[in-house]
């Protein structure tokens, strides 16, 4: 009971002190920006202001990054929605992702075009990315072929009549578009597109359809 009344006996006394020191602080508090960078300041040698401050200069920030993801997903729907209908944006990073995981082309284009962005850093050589688009009947074989032809072919054997198009592989950092005439697919036939580095096809795929 002696112990807690003296904290109290302290904190009110560094109140007191606070008060000495800057007595239109509280009362005028212009931003809370401003509130909280002069309490700051100030809780290196007051813990009792410092304390009042923690609150405002908390929130602050949580405020900040809630709105922050909100505006990138509306950055990021936006170029999706101005593609049209007859191309496909996909996304890749230094981690193998792929995305979207799936693309239906609608019969009424005549061309589709895919770009593939790779948002990584790390060079092809250890990285790269490219997108093939073959029949998923295909698929192993195009990958087979196209490790042996081996990065200076993008990993894409010369000539490959299996495969429908693909890209150039990738650094990170680099993007590349392809267009194919649809007239190349048929429904009802399973298409995948792929990433054709060795290695990447497990994570880096996706199921491409013809629909009406
Ligand atoms: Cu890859």
């Amino acid at each position: 009971m002696k112990i807690y009344l003296g904290l109290i006996a302290a904190a009110a006394l560094t109140l007191t002190a606070c008060g000495d020191n800057k007595p239109a602080q509280p009362a005028e508090s212009a931003s809370p920006a401003a509130t909280a960078a002069a309490s700051e300041t100030a809780a290196a040698s007051m813990a009792a202001a410092s304390e009042a401050a923690s609150a405002p200069a908390a929130s602050a920030p949580t405020a900040a990054s809630g709105a922050a993801p909100a505006a990138a997903s509306t950055a990021a729907a936006a170029p999706a929605a101005a593609g049209g209908e007859c191309e496909a944006v996909i996304v890749s990073d230094d981690a193998m992702k792929f995305d979207p995981k799936e693309i239906q082309v609608k019969s009424s284009c005549k061309q589709y075009k895919i770009t593939l962005k790779h948002e990584g850093k790390m060079p092809k050589s250890a990285m790269g990315h490219n997108v093939v688009l073959s029949k998923a009947a295909d698929k192993d074989g195009v990958l087979a072929d196209g490790q042996t032809a081996g990065e200076a072919n993008n990993y894409v054997k010369a000539g490959d009549e299996r495969v429908i198009a693909h890209t150039k592989l990738l650094n990170g950092g680099e993007q590349d578009s392809v267009t194919f005439d649809v007239s190349k697919l048929a429904k009802g036939e399973a298409y995948e597109y792929y990433c054709s580095f060795p290695g990447h096809y497990a994570t880096m795929n996706g199921k491409l359809t013809l629909v009406d």
